[in-house]
């Protein structure tokens, strides 16, 4: 008999025979807790970390499968430089880490002299780890184009976040809210990390309502209240109607608007003067005026309540003043920052992993490509006007680009549109772990090691303060080198060495880690280190010129742009040729594009589908089941049709994640499902830079 009183961990851990390694999962974004365990280097089993406030013991089936990354057969293994011509799926040779540190240096000396240090871009995984790359590119050569794929994912979030509240991440206090509505954010579906789908459902189970504004009948709508099957693109006018209803029914809450927000009687005056009253909203999007009311009503009498988007109100050309009226919502209501709120994320005490002079910094003299592309405000770079840099040097030349676990090729809108850039590139770079469609078109493809075997420090995606850390579990695949590794080999190429003098990962981890309470051992031991929220703390937090909640945003008002949210119509309108509007959604079995070479996940769900409705179905004869072919103005596809009745009639919701190259990626992946990025044109949100998925209109036929 096990002794009841040992850990369930230990105990797992003395049963398999193997050694217990705490670390995080990158499977997606939100990287839970996990431990490892290892036996004869290899990954015997994986669970969540028990004691972590995130997700208590468990993780989701995309985490539990993720130990096949360690045994991928079609993990690269070695650096690789291309041999061909560009402008056709790429050949390569093998080369030694000496070469590729060798070619890319002097690529990198010679862009500098020709064109400046500006015409070298990243673009990577928002991690500490990538850090590295930074220290290297920005700090040390002195670019200022260090980006991530933000304008891909949360762009419009994030820039409503920014500029209402001066905080760059929201997340959400479920548990304790009595009255939630998610505008198009699938909660149950595209997971935000464990604890917040559990927290919701624990909310639920207490008793709040929860309203689900989605065209599409999700996973969370199933679970919810109310959906609220709204108009795809609308969610703006919804906001707006609702924000007026409760400012005419004086339900709003004074005190806190007072105290806190900027900009209100101006707000209330302009939401007059547009006419934003939940009748103008109704027909627009097909959600009747006393829904709009009702709703109105419930979110503002019910406290705590909150109001959170994710992307689906953001993947149109509209997007950015949808977030903002949504969020405006939680402010003119008080429902910021309080038990049961929308909570501005609390910061761990981990710092930068290494500290390079200031002596040693270059500084660039062109500003950043989103400012000169005309984003002054905006988080990110607007990744689909990257090529327009790149073929024609519009704002300005870009030759040299590193793509650091993202895949634009596969991610971004227009795909023809990307793979012409790469073609215009003196050096592309990819540090990938698989053979990614970016990395085919790469000059030179860089194998890194996946999250088992590499150490990495970073804030947690738990609500309170949390720190978590990855360590190496099992030894590298082939050659791989973590990012550390390989920034320092370039750096030691172009002379800079010196500022890469670590030699174990442990060393940049103290520094990372020099003002975390416990430090770097006491994570080792528990794999992370969390404190419980912090409420109520808005005098401290936001971070606006104003110190307040902008209603009237000066960000926007500074840079041009209208203060105060309005509504304008999509850009991209069905017609009689092509009568209906592409939405997309994620599957809840695969993240992004990065797990459909996994042969577990692949079992469950071995491709993707479009979902349409049963009226349009009929309409179009296209029966459950059946292949279809999706044409838009640009290309087609052909893919798997879900006929249901949880859909708006006129919009199609294409699961988002398989098909066009992963035959690059994988043995597994290759030829199953469908690709949906290459039917869209470029549509980037003139304020925040987003990538507008979503604006794109197709005709639908049997295949
Ligand atoms: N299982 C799983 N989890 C994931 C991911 C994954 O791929 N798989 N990806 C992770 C990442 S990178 C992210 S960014 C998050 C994304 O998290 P979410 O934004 O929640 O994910 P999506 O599935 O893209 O959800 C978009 C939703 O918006 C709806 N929608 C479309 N148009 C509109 C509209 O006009 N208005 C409204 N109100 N809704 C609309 C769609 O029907 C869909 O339900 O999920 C993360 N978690
Ligand atoms: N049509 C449509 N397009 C979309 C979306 C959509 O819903 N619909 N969703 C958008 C969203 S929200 C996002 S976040 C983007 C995501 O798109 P990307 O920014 O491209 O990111 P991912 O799909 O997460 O992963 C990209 C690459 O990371 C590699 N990778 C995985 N793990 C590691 C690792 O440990 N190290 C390294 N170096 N590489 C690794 C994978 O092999 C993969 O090639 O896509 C966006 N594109
Ligand atoms: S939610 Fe994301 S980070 Fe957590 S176990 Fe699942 S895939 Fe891993
Ligand atoms: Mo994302």
């Amino acid at each position: 008999m096990s002794n009841p009183g040992m850990k369930l961990s230990d105990r797992i851990a003395k049963i398999k025979g193997a050694t217990l390694v705490k670390s995080f999962c990158y499977s997606c974004p939100w990287n839970c807790p996990t431990e490892v365990y290892v036996r004869d280097n290899k990954v015997v089993y994986v669970k969540g970390n028990e004691d972590a406030p995130n997700n208590i013991g468990t993780r989701c089936s995309k985490g539990m499968a993720s130990w096949w990354m360690t045994q991928d057969p079609d993990r690269l293994k070695y650096p690789m430089l291309r041999t061909n011509a560009k402008g056709q799926p790429g050949e390569f040779k093998r080369i030694s880490w000496d070469e590729a540190f060798t070619f890319i240096a002097d690529k990198l000396k010679s862009i500098a002299e020709k064109h400046g240090p500006e015409a070298v871009a990243l673009t990577c995984h928002h991690d500490p780890n990538t850090q590295f790359y930074r220290h290297l590119l920005g700090d040390l050569y002195g670019s200022p184009n260090m980006y991530t794929h933000t304008s891909g994912c949360e762009m419009d979030r994030r820039s409503a976040c920014l500029t209402l509240f001066g905080h760059p991440f929201p997340m959400h206090d479920f548990v304790n809210s009595k009255y939630v509505i998610l505008w198009g954010m699938n909660m149950l579906g595209a997971n935000q990390g464990l604890f917040e789908s559990r927290a919701l459902l624990e909310a639920k189970k207490r008793g709040a309502k929860i309203i689900v504004v989605d065209p599409a009948f999700t996973e969370t709508a199933q679970k919810a209240d109310e959906w609220i099957p709204i108009n795809p693109g609308t969610d703006g006018a919804m906001a707006l109607a609702m924000c007026q209803h409760i400012i005419a029914e004086g339900l709003h809450d004074k005190e806190f608007v007072k105290k806190y927000c900027e900009g209100f009687d101006g707000f209330k005056d302009h939401l007059k003067d547009k006419g934003y009253t939940p009748e103008w909203a109704a027909d627009k999007c097909g959600v009747d005026a006393d829904t709009i009311k009702r709703l109105a009503r419930g979110f503002a009498t019910t406290k705590p309540a909150m109001s959170a988007i994710f992307k689906g109100s953001g993947y149109y050309t509209n997007g950015n003043d949808a977030g903002r009226a949504c969020y405006i919502l939680d402010a003119i209501c008080g429902q910021v920052d309080g038990p049961g709120n929308l909570h501005l994320k609390d910061w761990a005490p981990v710092g930068m992993p290494l500290d390079i002079p200031e002596e040693a910094k270059r500084k660039p003299e062109k500003e950043p490509l989103h400012a000169a592309m005309g984003y002054p405000i905006a988080p990110d770079l607007p990744n689909a006007q990257l090529p327009k840099a790149v073929i024609e040097g519009d704002p300005y030349p870009v030759k040299a680009l590193f793509v650091q676990s993202t895949n634009p090729v596969m991610s971004d809108p227009d795909r023809d549109k990307m793979l012409e850039m790469f073609k215009h590139l003196e050096l592309a770079v990819a540090c990938e772990v698989l053979m990614s469609e970016t990395a085919l078109e790469c000059d030179i493809v860089l194998p890194e090691t996946s999250f088992y075997e590499m150490a990495e420090v970073r804030q947690g995606l738990w609500l309170g303060a949390e720190a978590i850390i990855c360590q190496p579990a099992i030894e590298p695949v082939g050659e791989s080198k973590p990012p550390y590794d390989i920034a320092k080999g370039i750096a030691q190429k172009m002379g800079w060495g010196e500022h890469f003098a670590f030699e174990h990962w442990e060393d940049w981890a103290k520094t990372a880690t020099a003002d975390l309470p416990g430090g770097l051992e006491q994570l080792k031991e528990r794999g992370f280190w969390s404190q419980p929220p912090k409420f109520n703390k808005l005098a401290d937090c936001l971070g606006t010129k104003t110190g307040k909640i902008e209603i009237y945003s000066h960000a926007y008002a500074d840079s041009g742009f209208n203060p105060y949210p309005d509504y304008t119509e999509r850009s991209v309108i069905p017609d009689d040729d092509y009568p209906l509007q592409v939405t997309h959604s994620k599957l809840s079995m695969h993240c992004n594009i990065v797990t459909q070479n996994n042969p577990l996940l692949m079992e469950i769900c071995p491709e993707n589908w479009v979902e349409i409705n049963a009226s349009d179905a009929a309409k179009y004869s296209i029966e459950d089941d059946q292949m279809v072919v999706i044409e838009s103005p640009k290309d087609n596809i052909t893919i798997r049709a879900k006929v249901v009745q949880g859909l708006v009639p006129g919009a199609v919701s294409i699961r988002h994640g398989h098909g066009f190259g992963h035959w690059a990626m994988g043995s597994v992946a290759k030829g199953k499902g469908a690709h949906s990025n290459n039917l869209m044109e470029i549509h980037t949100n003139p304020v925040t830079g987003a990538n507008c998925y979503n604006e794109c209109k197709v005709r639908v036929r049997p295949a």
